[in-house]
């Protein structure tokens, strides 16, 4: 058990707008939207970051990226769309439990870098 704020979104502790759910990884609206359309797709298993990656982690995270695209073409991204994983201080990481950003909609979204 832990307090992270993901785990507690997974455990339906703090409600949450999910769009996709199965034995692995859930899905959810995040709370401040930086786009049209903007899921946070989440391992259940409590992975502080993408620092924090093992070789034992390879299925699950196989899954997580096919699932993102297949969670993203359903929330209406036919036309493409970004997926984004901060990781740690330097990538501005807010929240210690692994989750990739879908981010798109109707318009091309602004250049990252
Ligand atoms: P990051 O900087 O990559 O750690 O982004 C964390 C994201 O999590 C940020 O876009 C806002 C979102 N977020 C923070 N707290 C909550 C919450 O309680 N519920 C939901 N749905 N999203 C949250």
């Amino acid at each position: 058990m832990t307090d992270c704020l993901f785990c507690r979104i997974v455990r339906g502790e703090i409600p949450a707008r999910k769009v996709y759910e199965d034995d692995l990884v859930v899905a959810f609206h995040d709370i401040q939207p930086a786009a049209p359309v903007h899921i946070l797709l989440i391992p259940k298993l409590h992975i502080a970051s993408m620092a924090d990656l093992e070789l034992s982690h390879e299925g699950l995270m196989g899954h997580l990226m096919v699932l993102a695209s297949r969670i993203a073409r359903e929330q209406g991204c036919t036309d493409g769309f970004r997926t984004i994983v901060n990781t740690g201080r330097v990538g501005l990481q807010e929240v210690y439990h692994l989750h990739v950003h879908i981010v798109g909609g109707p318009q091309p979204l602004p250049p990252m870098l």
